[in-house]
């Protein structure tokens, strides 16, 4: 059975036409069958339109509370019914309503070493704190924010000099190899989450993901 899967974006989508291509190799276990932003000139719609997938624009400006964004975002996404919700550069914060509506299928890359730099500017914050690693993870969504149960995570070395975009590049290109491989493990169900913990093929997952040396 192909999985369902529904993206949420906020910006250029590079991590959606990750996800996209992969979808159309052969074998693949999913598809995206809709797209949704919150931004209506997110450039990742287009990416959406060019492959032939449904769009939706849910901009949070036309809503007076967070409340009321999240149910309606949630009536678009059950029209879909969806195996599994990605989220893709998407930069607004659920509701625990929202997230609980969706538990254990919605998926989250977040650029940084969980739990090292929850929130934003992860980039800026590894360079000004000597760090010389850094990193992402894909990790599952629950009530606290970059804080659900990392899946899998990419390492790449900080270098003298490095600028936030050198890092963002360099990082791009790890999200967009792990991205992938961990919405097709979700669509297979070897990824599940159960309670606050992430498993594969049945175990459970180390606090930095699959295969780390923990
Ligand atoms: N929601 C929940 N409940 N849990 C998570 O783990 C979430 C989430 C929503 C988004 C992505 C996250 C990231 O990878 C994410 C994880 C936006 C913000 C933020 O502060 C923080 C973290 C993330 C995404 N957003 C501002 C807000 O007020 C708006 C910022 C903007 O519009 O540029 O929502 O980093
Ligand atoms: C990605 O680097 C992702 O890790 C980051 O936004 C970028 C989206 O790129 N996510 C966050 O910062 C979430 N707060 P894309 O639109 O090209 O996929």
């Amino acid at each position: 059975m192909t999985s369902r899967i529904v993206v949420l974006i906020s910006g250029s989508g590079t991590n959606l036409q990750a996800i996209i291509d992969a979808c159309k190799t052969e074998g693949f276990p999913g598809k995206v069958v809709g797209v949704i932003s919150n931004i209506p000139t997110a450039y990742g719609l287009t990416r959406a339109e060019d492959a032939n997938i449904e769009t939706s624009i849910l901009s949070h400006k036309d809503f007076d509370s967070r409340e009321d964004y999240d149910q309606s975002l949630i009536t678009v996404i059950d029209q879909y019914k969806p195996d599994v919700i990605v989220l893709a550069g998407f930069m607004r914060i659920l509701t625990p309503a929202f997230v609980q509506h969706f538990q254990g299928k919605l998926l989250n890359i977040h650029p940084s070493l969980l739990p090292k730099y929850q929130g934003l500017n992860t980039h800026q914050r590894a360079i000004d704190a000597g760090d010389n690693e850094h990193g992402v993870s894909v990790h599952y969504v629950t009530e606290e924010l970059d804080g659900g149960p990392v899946i899998l995570q990419a390492k790449v070395p900080i270098f003298d000099g490095d600028t936030a975009e050198d890092l963002a590049s360099r990082i791009h290109e790890q999200e967009h190899r792990i991205y992938p491989l961990v919405v097709k493990w979700c669509c297979l169900k070897r990824v599940v989450m159960q309670g606050e913990k992430a498993l594969f093929d049945g175990d459970i997952i180390p606090v930095s993901g699959y295969a780390s040396e923990e």
